[in-house]
């Protein structure tokens, strides 16, 4: 059994913990809409938070279904997971239940569930999402960065298979984005049950990257038909920005792990050095060689990296340069009456003929000659 657990939280969640299921990872989901869940087939362990029935992006329901429910959400994390040392958990940023519940229920969980080292998965939308799922994604992220004991958190960034697909659909982009992000976290996992006699990489030296603080991303890149130490860590570099992960845009990493599979030759051009000149050497690095006949690969774990400033921008600068549009929009729900020009045209509907009673003399008095 491996020792990472998925938690799904709402609709992206769940989706993340299907696939993870089909990975081995042990899976849970919990979601506020049983539809929802219902689909992902694969996840055997489901909680449906009672009274609900989706949060329809807002947030704050999200949050309340923690806030009423949170014994029983605890228990059914307790019993969901067996012996991991790590717990991610899977939402997306920019709905309701996912976005509204994870940091809290994160928080909680960290105090509730002491022997379990705890992260998240959380997905940052697309470039051409709406308005209220980018506050949705703002508020969460902040939330989830300010939580104190939490582990590695993944951002996974939709925009990135955007930019590489640009005409697919909505659910091409989610699924490649699930599939990438959970073969990344599982191929880490998997060198870990390798041996070799020029260094392992087992799993102390990942969990000792993945349980540190702020936010963590994996590359991978083949280093075919490289020559030198420069032309290999160039393409490391390079293949930083091209991940499934939000793009890292500040210097200063904490841990790291340098996975190498290949052949020998170009294992000797590999250099700590070079490779993390730009971003400054990490506190510590974890380093695994796997003599192969493979195409060389490295692989890498870059962790305790900033909040990406530039990336979380791009969200955040639509809504800034639509400011007032939006606020005119927010008080037109409130102000919004329709006022009539003919409303004077009222008095000309039908109406039945007044009938006073005046009293029989008096008509036969009219008509008397
Ligand atoms: N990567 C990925 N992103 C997804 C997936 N499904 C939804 N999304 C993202 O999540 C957003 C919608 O959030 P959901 O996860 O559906 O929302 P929820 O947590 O179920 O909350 P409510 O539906 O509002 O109750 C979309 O705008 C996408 O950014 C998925 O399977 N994979
Ligand atoms: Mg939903």
């Amino acid at each position: 059994m491996k020792s990472v657990g998925i938690l799904g939280v709402g609709q992206a969640g769940g989706n993340i913990a299907e696939i993870a299921t089909t990975m081995g990872f042990q899976t849970a989901l919990i979601n506020t809409n049983q539809r929802d869940g219902a689909v992902n087939t694969k996840v055997e362990k489901k909680f449906f938070v009672p009274g609900y029935n989706g949060a329809g992006q807002d947030r704050s329901i999200g949050l309340r279904a923690v806030h009423e429910h949170y014994r029983e959400l605890i228990e059914f994390v307790k019993k969901s997971f067996k012996n991991v040392k790590l717990l991610l958990v899977a939402f997306s940023t920019d709905g309701g239940t996912g976005s509204g519940m994870s940091p809290l229920l994160i928080d909680i969980l960290l105090d509730q569930l002491p022997g379990i080292n705890i992260g998240a998965i959380a997905v940052v939308p697309e470039r051409n999402v709406l308005a209220g799922n980018r506050i949705n994604a703002a508020e969460c992220i902040e939330q989830i960065s300010k939580i104190e004991g939490i582990s590695s958190v993944f951002l996974v960034d939709n925009d990135q298979m955007r930019k590489v697909n640009p005409q697919s659909s909505k659910q091409q982009i989610y699924l490649s984005s699930n599939r990438q992000v959970m073969e990344a976290i599982s191929y880490v996992l998997q060198v870990t049950q390798k041996s070799s006699i020029y260094g392992n990489f087992d799993e102390t030296d990942l969990m000792n990257i993945l349980n540190t603080r702020g936010v963590t991303m994996i590359s991978s890149t083949t280093v075919t038909d490289v020559k030198t130490t420069a032309e290999i860590s160039n393409k490391i570099q390079r293949s930083w920005a091209n991940t499934i992960f939000c793009p890292i845009d500040t210097v200063g990493v904490i841990r790291a792990g340098l996975i190498y599979e290949g052949p020998e030759t170009v294992a000797k051009l590999i250099s700590a050095p070079a490779i993390f000149e730009g971003i400054g050497e990490p506190l510590e690095l974890f380093e695994g060689t796997y003599i192969s006949d493979t195409d060389p690969t490295v692989t890498m774990i870059l962790a305790g990296l900033s909040f990406p400033r530039r990336r979380l921008q791009t969200l955040e600068e639509s809504l800034e340069k639509n400011k007032e549009r939006l606020q005119f929009l927010v008080n037109k729900e409130h102000a919004e009456k329709y006022e009539s020009q003919v409303s004077w045209a009222s008095n000309l509907k039908a109406k039945p003929p007044e009938r006073k009673p005046t009293g029989v003399t008096s008509k036969l008095t009219k008509y008397q000659k």
